[in-house]
């Protein structure tokens, strides 16, 4: 999958996606990231990327001009589909994460200032927002949406099952994990995941689970209802 990211702040991404398993995913080919700084495509005399809005009020909109600019170079025809990130966008989800995991190219316009002029924004196929908070830009939430959507392509992650057990992967919270020494000052490991018994472990790990989830996360239970 190519990602193009169309952005003011390239520099914000290079420790992201060249670290770790994004790094891992690009080296082998199954991802591609192309970082654009939206700047660059100004016509303006100081490559201004942002003007004040229309109708008065706080802050600073993006133009509108470096954006077009930028799709008409990286985008033409409109091949790849276009997201936006934005507060009012629709909320990240696991379901949307994989939907546009099957996608062959995504382009991703982060917003920054109090907005972005709604004519660039009407060229894009859709908004995506990573929840009910503010961030002073949409940065954060492309690497985010980049992180989560590509745990859901094929050989981004090492083994073919690490993704199953996860928290959310199956509408509940993960069980806990231990690793070795099997006590810890005087904390000691569940002897039911040092006994072999793999039937055992796998209901200690279910009951855990909905355990879990009850305690911190009640609403998740609702939904599965
Ligand atoms: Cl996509 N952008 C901004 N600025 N804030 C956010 C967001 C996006 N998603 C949650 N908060």
């Amino acid at each position: 999958m190519k990602i193009d990211v169309l952005t003011l702040f390239p520099e914000m991404f290079h420790g992201v996606l060249g670290s770790s398993i994004m790094k891992r995913a690009e080296q082998k080919g199954i991802l591609e990231f192309v970082l654009h700084d939206i700047r660059e495509y100004s016509e303006s005399k100081h490559k201004n990327a942002d003007d004040y809005p229309f109708g008065g009020g706080a802050g600073m909109v993006m133009m509108p001009q470096p954006i077009f600019s930028c799709l008409d170079e990286v985008d033409s025809e409109h091949r790849a589909y276009r997201i936006a990130l934005t507060p009012r966008g629709d909320v990240l989800s696991p379901s949307l994460a994989k939907e546009l995991a099957k996608k062959d190219s995504l382009l991703l316009l982060c917003g920054h200032y109090e907005g972005i002029d709604e004519r660039a924004l009407s060229v894009m196929d859709r908004e995506v927002s990573i929840g009910d908070y503010v961030l002073t830009g949409g940065e954060l939430p492309a690497m985010v949406l980049i992180d989560c959507l590509s745990r859901f392509i094929d050989g981004v992650l090492g083994s073919d099952d690490s993704n199953k057990d996860e928290s959310f992967s199956d509408g509940l919270l993960e069980y806990p994990q231990y690793t070795r020494p099997a006590e810890y000052r005087g904390m000691k490991v569940p002897n039911v995941l040092l006994s072999g018994n793999h039937a055992e472990i796998e209901k200690w790990r279910r009951e855990k689970s909905l355990e879990e989830t009850k305690k911190r996360r009640p609403d998740l239970l609702e939904k599965l209802k």
